[in-house]
């Protein structure tokens, strides 16, 4: 959609925790509201390093820079000023520069302040959403947007064509995406599955699994903090190069670089289970329509357990029991870091079941409407 001079200009603030979830959950967002809702966007955000990765043609060097459309701006280097500005997103309630409040609470129109929370399934989060607190000094309201499950949420964040992109992408494309990895295309008898997690998930023995199971698996693991685990698994041999697939059983490993977030799709596409981790991937899991294991970010006071739980709750409901039982079952081991070996044959046996039912659940998810459009109605909403 063609931005005009005139359109109301939104700035979003990040503050890389770890990890690329941050990162990656606000640069998808600043696009969607560009791209789909013809907004002047300004992503002001601490660490253009991590922004890089998921988006090589960020110039780390650059304190300010247009990519995509979106005005990047080095929030380590770069005074903000709020003038101007209609909404401005507190991503992951990170905290706005004390200079930047100060000078909002000056204006006689100040721009919307809104709090873009964590995502979780949990019924807590129908309730809480929507609702403003002041601010302790300057009394400015800052409204809670948290994504969501429900109708009664600010829903996922999804781009209008994905689906379209995701249903082309047929066993020509699939073979062009392995290709140009430098890969052959997995044979029809391999069940074909991506591993992205923390380095606390139970690799080996999940591994042990696969390789002694009597049906082939390829394993697909793009660079990440599982990679020495995987390799101390296939030994010496498991240092191949990215793009060699080599062995132990049944289980064939083909490391990948990790890959540009606008590439992450076909990956999650290609594949016929994937292991997700954190936020956005996880969503992307769930748009992709394929049965998937979500490793929550683990929290010290357990709340990743409670966050899991009630996704399960609701992901499971529509599935027949024996499969949604062996999915919960992994998924319970896999995020508590226990062992998984045993769980693994009933999980491999509930595959059609569970590719039925995470088609059916992508359209479900869909059909709750989507993230950025609730964020620009909402911000529209509270404008004075
Ligand atoms: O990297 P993460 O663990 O980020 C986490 C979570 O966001 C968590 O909620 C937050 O509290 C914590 O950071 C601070 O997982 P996540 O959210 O899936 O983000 C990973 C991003 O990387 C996502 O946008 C997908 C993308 N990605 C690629 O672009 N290429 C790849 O090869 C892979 C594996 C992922």
């Amino acid at each position: 959609m063609a931005v005009t001079p005139s359109a109301p200009v939104w700035d979003i603030f990040c503050k890389v925790v770890d990890n690329y979830g941050d990162a990656g959950v606000c640069w998808r967002v600043a696009r969607l509201l560009h791209h789909q809702h013809g907004l002047q966007v300004r992503l002001w955000i601490d660490r253009l390093p991590i922004l890089q990765v998921l988006c090589p043609a960020i110039d780390v060097a650059a304190p300010e820079q247009v990519i995509d459309g979106i005005e990047v701006r080095d929030w380590s280097t770069l005074v903000a000023q709020p003038s101007g500005v209609d909404v401005v997103i507190e991503a992951f309630a990170c905290g706005l520069p004390e200079t930047y409040v100060s000078a909002m609470a000056r204006l006689t129109r100040p721009p919307v302040w809104i709090v873009l929370d964590y995502l979780s399934a949990e019924s807590w989060v129908d309730s809480h959403h929507g609702l403003a607190s002041p601010h302790p000094s300057f009394g400015l309201p800052r409204w809670y947007f948290y994504p969501g499950f429900t109708a009664a949420t600010g829903g996922l964040p999804r781009e209008q064509d994905l689906f379209q992109r995701r249903d082309a992408f047929d066993a020509v494309a699939r073979a062009g995406f392995w290709r140009r990895l430098g890969m052959s295309v997995p044979a029809r008898d391999e069940f074909v599955v991506s591993l992205f997690a923390y380095a606390q998930a139970p690799v080996t023995d999940l591994l042990t699994a696969m390789a002694e199971d009597p049906r082939p698996t390829v394993l697909v693991v793009p660079a990440g903090a599982v990679v020495p685990a995987v390799q101390g698994f296939f030994g010496a041999t498991g240092s191949g190069t990215t793009g060699a697939t080599v062995r132990r059983g049944a289980l064939g490993l083909r490391l990948l670089p990790f890959l540009p977030q606008s590439e992450y799709d076909e990956l999650l596409w290609a594949c016929d289970l994937n292991l997700v981790r954190g936020e956005d991937s996880f969503v992307r899991a769930q748009w992709a329509g394929k049965p998937l294991i979500w490793q929550p970010y683990r929290q010290d006071d357990g709340a990743h357990h409670r966050k899991l739980q009630a996704f399960l709750q609701c992901y499971t409901a529509g599935i027949e029991t024996g499969a949604g039982a062996a999915l919960s079952a992994f998924s319970e081991a896999w995020s508590a870091s226990t062992p998984v070996r045993a769980l693994w044959p009933a999980l491999r046996a509930s595959r059609d079941e569970l590719e039925r039912h995470a088609r059916n659940w992508s359209a479900e998810l869909a059909d709750l409407g989507e993230m950025s459009a609730k964020l620009v109605e909402f911000g529209r909403n509270k404008v004075k």
